[in-house]
C-alpha cells in the first residue's frame, strides 16, 4: 500500500527566501505538497552561501530550510522570466513570498494580476509588519520581530549588568511566523475546496511573535488592573519593579500560575548546561516535599498553599539546589520524575544532535546529499499515524529547471534559447 501524502498533488511556487517562508514551504513538501522554489539565477536563495561550512557547497542554513523541494532558476525581471512565472501561476494552486514590501507588486505581480492568471490561486505572503500597519514599509529580520513582537521586552533579567532586552535563540520571527502561514494556506485550501476561489492570506512576523506572547499580554492587564504579579520573581520583594505598570522581564521565572526556575546541578562550575529546570506545581506540593526529604512542609502554614509559598520561594529554590548539588542534571530528573514533578535536564545542541530518542521518533534526521555528503536536519515535528513524512535533501541551484519548464510544456529548444538568454 502507498503512503498517504495528503498534500500530494498541491503545487506550490515557493517565492520565499531566507528562513520565515522556506520554513513554510518545506513542511508543506514533507507532507506531499509538490513545492517548486523560484530562484534567481547564479545566486539563488542567499541562506546557499551564508555560514558555509563546506566550501562551494550549500549551507547548512539552506539544506535544513529546504528539503523535499524544487529548485527553478528564473530571472522574473526579464520577459522571458515573467512568461514563465505566469505559466507557473496558471499551473499552481498556492505562491508564497516573503520579499519586502512591495517588491512582487514591482515585479508586475500583484494580486489583481495573479488573480487573473488565476482565480483559483492562493497568495500567502510574510512580511515584517500587517498591511496597513504604520511600520508596513520595513524589511524585517527575526530579532526585530522579536523587537516588535513583545518577545524582547520581556525575556531576560530585570536588574544587574545583562538587564537589557534579550533575544531567545528560538526563531519566534522565523520558523514560527512560517508555522503561522502553513495553517493560514492549508485554511485557505480547503476554503477553496468550498467556493472554488483562492485567496490571499498574510502573517506578519510582529503577530506571529505576539501570538506566543500572549501570555504577557495577559499579564500586562493583570498588573494594571492588581498593581503586582505575584508570580514574577520581583514579588514581594522588589514591588518598585512593577510601579511603572509595564511587566518586567523575569528571570527564569515560569509563564503560568506554577512557579518554576533553573536549578543549579553537578558540575555547573564548569559545564555551562548542568542544570535543570524544575516546576513547583501548586497541588504536587507533597510529593516535592516527600523527593527533598522535608515531610514537615507538608503541614507548615507558612509553605502548605502557592501564595504561602510565594514569599519563601527562592528559600526553596535553594533548598532544591542543595539536595541536587552532587547529582547530575539527569540524575535529579531521575528522583524527581518518580514524584510526578515536571522537570528536565537543560540540554545543549551537542546533546540534541546524539539524542536517540529523537533520531528514533524521526525528530532528528540523517540526510545524503549529493555535494555535501550526509548532514543532520530537523524533521517533522508533527507525528501521524498514517503519514511518515521522508525528509530528503534540498535542490541543487537550478537542478529542476528543465523539467519544470517541460511540465509547463516548453520545448527542447526554447529551453536552451532560454538559458543562452539567461532567462533560467
Ligand atoms: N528574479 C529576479 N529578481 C528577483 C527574484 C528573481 N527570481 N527573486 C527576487 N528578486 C528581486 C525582487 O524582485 C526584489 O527586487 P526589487 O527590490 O528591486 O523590487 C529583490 O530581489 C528582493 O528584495 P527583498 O527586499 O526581498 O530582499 P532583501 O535581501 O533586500 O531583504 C528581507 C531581505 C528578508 C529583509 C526582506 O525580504 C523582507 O523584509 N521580507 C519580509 C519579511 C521576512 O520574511 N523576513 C524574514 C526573513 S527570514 O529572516
Amino acid at each position: 500500500m502507498s503512503m498517504n501524502k495528503p498534500l500530494q498533488g498541491v503545487k506550490i511556487i515557493d517565492f520565499t527566501h531566507v528562513q520565515a517562508g522556506p520554513a513554510c514551504t518545506q513542511m508543506l513538501a514533507w507532507f506531499g505538497a509538490d513545492v517548486i522554489k523560484v530562484e534567481r539565477p547564479g545566486a539563488g536563495d542567499v541562506t546557499r552561501s551564508q555560514l558555509r561550512d563546506i566550501p562551494d557547497a550549500d549551507a547548512l542554513y539552506f539544506t535544513m530550510l529546504n528539503s523535499n523541494k524544487r529548485s527553478l532558476t528564473l530571472d522574473t525581471k526579464t520577459q522571458e522570466g515573467k512568461e514563465v512565472l505566469e505559466k507557473l501561476i496558471k499551473a499552481s494552486d498556492v505562491m508564497v513570498e516573503n520579499f519586502g514590501p512591495g517588491a512582487l507588486d514591482r515585479m508586475g505581480f500583484t494580486w489583481e494580476r495573479i488573480q487573473e492568471l488565476n482565480p483559483k490561486m492562493i497568495l500567502a505572503s510574510v512580511k515584517g509588519f500587517s498591511e496597513g500597519h504604520h511600520y508596513e514599509d520595513l524589511k524585517v529580520y527575526e530579532n526585530v520581530a522579536q523587537c516588535a513582537g513583545g518577545a524582547a521586552s520581556t525575556t531576560g533579567w530585570w536588574k544587574g549588568e545583562n538587564s537589557e532586552p534579550t533575544i531567545s535563540a528560538a526563531a519566534l520571527g522565523d520558523s514560527n511566523t512560517g508555522m503561522h502561514l502553513a495553517i493560514g494556506i492549508l485554511t485557505a485550501y480547503i476554503g477553496r475546496m468550498q467556493t472554488g476561489r483562492g485567496q490571499k492570506v498574510a502573517v506578519s512576523m510582529q503577530d506571529a511573535v505576539l501570538n506566543l506572547c500572549r501570555v504577557k499580554m495577559r499579564d500586562q492587564q493583570r498588573l494594571e488592573r492588581v498593581g503586582y504579579l505575584e508570580e514574577y520573581p520581583q514579588y514581594p520583594h522588589e514591588m518598585d519593579a512593577f510601579k511603572d505598570k509595564v511587566v518586567p522581564r523575569g528571570g527564569n521565572a515560569g509563564g503560568g500560575g506554577q512557579p518554576g526556575w533553573i536549578l543549579k546541578c553537578k558540575g555547573w562550575e564548569t559545564d555551562p548546561n548542568a542544570y535543570i529546570y524544575f516546576t513547583v506545581q501548586g497541588h504536587a506540593w507533597a510529593p516535592i516535599c516527600d523527593a527533598l526529604g522535608k515531610p514537615e512542609w507538608k503541614t507548615d502554614p507558612a509553605y502548605t498553599t502557592p501564595q504561602a509559598r510565594q514569599p519563601h520561594i527562592n528559600e526553596i529554590f535553594a533548598t532544591i539546589e542543595d539536595f541536587i548539588k552532587d547529582k547530575t542534571k539527569y540524575e535529579a530528573v531521575n528522583i524527581f520524575r518518580k514524584f510526578d514533578i515536571p522537570c528536565a535536564p537543560v540540554l545543549s545542541m551537542a546533546e540534541l544532535l546524539r539524542d536517540e530518542s529523537l533520531r528514533k521518533s524521526g525528530s532528528i534526521v540523517e540526510v545524503q546529499h549529493p555535494v555535501r555528503g550526509s548532514y543532520y536536519t530537523i524533521g517533522s515535528p508533527i507525528k501521524f499515524s498514517e503519514l511518515k513524512p521522508e525528509v530528503t535533501a534540498s535542490p541543487l541551484l537550478g537542478q529542476h529547471t528543465d523539467e519544470v519548464l517541460e511540465e509547463l510544456g516548453y520545448t527542447a529548444q526554447q529551453i536552451q534559447a532560454m538559458h543562452e538568454g539567461k532567462a533560467v
